[in-house]
């Protein structure tokens, strides 16, 4: 253990409360909340400056209560957020001094990073900024030549110069700017490298070492040198400056959970949306049930991640009625439940039949999904067992071997008095 690169012992150090934390929100949140199609709305549709310009006009989210949403996140259980502070179309929902596109320009007026950072906050949310590396509305980032620049293979953009240089300087100025004048901040989430743009190509080490000059705390993403998919350039032995605190694969908790070269456990934390976009989609009602979201977090904790799971808010500024409701029934599993989430990780068993394994020390969490139509079995665990009760209530639970299961002389049983388990979201019983 003690031949641990130094990076990777500092890493693990900085990510200590992050992994306990397990459950954050994030939050897609821009212009393109109003076209309502979407974050990528302007790339997929290859929509111009001007005629994304309208929507820079029209921006007025007079709902945007952020202390409201940094409430619903507590409520859902959830310990920390995520805001895109400027997303692919390079709109800032803060007031840097270094462009004029930015939401204190717009109807608006609000500096809405700074009052969305307060919020949560005060909630005691620990506070994260996505930061967009592409930037579909800067003059120097690559257009013709992109493969998903909204202006790609557009000939009017093909001579038009560029200077990457100089992007690059206005990226670092936004973030050392987002760095400062918002107080702490835990987490940057920056997104994200593909093709020849990634680690040095976005001068990454010059960033990584700028950031944490200003908040040495700061934990950040592995984007700067990976994609959507996640994993490349982490969990390496020796990793770069800019390979990342924690790797975040999206959409996809990863089968077995993620450890390094040598086999150790490595921070992550998947991001999934509650239906199908990231950014407000008008028509998407397709959403997850908070019982999906249960087991998914479950099944995080369980290989040892996090989830950040996404919200996206409409143009007013109103996180939708559909993701309220789906967070609050969350929220009524975690109050009774937090103690099997919070601080815990895999468990020592293998995963069992009727559910999931979490653990924290010596105490095990069985989250019981399936009730099953005989006794629930917990394999290897007869002797070992010193006490088990309810989580929901801390009442006793009786686990024996039944006559009936003598020859199974290892196991232990649950022989649950009635047909239905008492939550049918996840029951869970804690084992000591
Ligand atoms: C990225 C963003 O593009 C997306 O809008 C959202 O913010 C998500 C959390 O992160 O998703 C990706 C990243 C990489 C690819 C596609 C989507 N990719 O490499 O094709």
């Amino acid at each position: 253990m003690n031949n641990e690169h130094p990076l990777i012992t500092a890493r693990n150090q900085r990510t200590e409360w992050f992994l306990d934390t397990r459950f954050g929100m994030f939050i897609h949140w821009g212009l393109y909340a109003i076209p309502a199609r979407g974050e990528w709305v302007r790339s997929l549709e290859k929509i111009s400056n001007e005629a994304y310009q309208p929507y820079f006009e029209q921006f007025n989210p007079t709902e945007y209560q952020p202390r409201e949403w940094a409430k619903l996140a507590k409520a859902a259980g959830m310990r920390y957020a995520v805001l895109t502070a400027k997303h692919h179309d390079g709109f800032c929902l803060f007031d840097s001094q270094l462009t004029e596109y930015k939401s204190t320009n717009t109807p608006a007026k609000r500096d809405l990073v700074c009052e969305y950072v307060e919020a949560f906050r005060a909630e005691g949310l620990q506070v994260g900024l996505y930061y967009s590396l592409l930037d579909w509305h800067h003059p120097d980032y690559p257009a013709f030549d992109d493969e998903y620049h909204p202006m790609r293979g557009n000939e009017a953009y093909r001579d038009q110069p560029r200077d990457f240089q100089r992007y690059l300087d206005y990226m670092h100025g936004q973030i050392k700017e987002l760095l400062t004048n918002y107080g702490k901040i835990d987490i940057m989430w920056f997104d994200f490298s593909y093709g020849e743009l990634s680690g040095e190509a976005w001068r990454a080490s010059e960033l990584i070492n700028q950031a944490r000059a200003i908040q040495p705390h700061l934990i950040i993403d592995n984007r700067l040198a990976a994609s959507g998919e996640g994993n490349a350039s982490f969990g390496t032995a020796t990793p770069e400056i800019y390979a990342g605190d924690f790797a975040c694969p999206e959409q996809l908790i990863p089968p077995a959970g993620l450890v390094d070269a040598l086999g150790r456990s490595v921070p992550w934390e998947a991001c999934i949306t509650l239906n199908q976009h990231w950014g407000y989609s008008a028509s998407d009602r397709d959403f997850k049930s908070a019982r999906q979201v249960v087991h998914g977090l479950i099944e995080c904790v369980s290989k040892n991640g996090n989830l950040l799971l996404n919200v996206g808010p409409d143009a007013k500024g109103r996180i939708p009625q559909a993701c309220q409701q789906i967070l609050l029934e969350v929220g009524t599993w975690m109050a009774e439940h937090s103690a099997s989430i919070y601080g815990c990780g895999r468990s020592q068993l293998e995963k069992p039949e009727w559910g999931r394994y979490t653990q924290r020390g010596s105490t095990i969490y069985a989250h019981i999904y399936e009730r099953g139509i005989g006794p629930i079995n917990f394999r290897g665990l007869n002797g070992k067992v010193k006490r088990a009760c309810l989580l929901a209530d801390h009442s006793e639970v009786k686990l024996e071997l039944p006559w009936i299961a003598k020859d199974y002389t290892d196991d232990l049983f649950l022989n649950w008095p009635s047909a239905k388990l008492p939550n049918e979201t996840a029951t869970v019983v804690a084992l000591e």
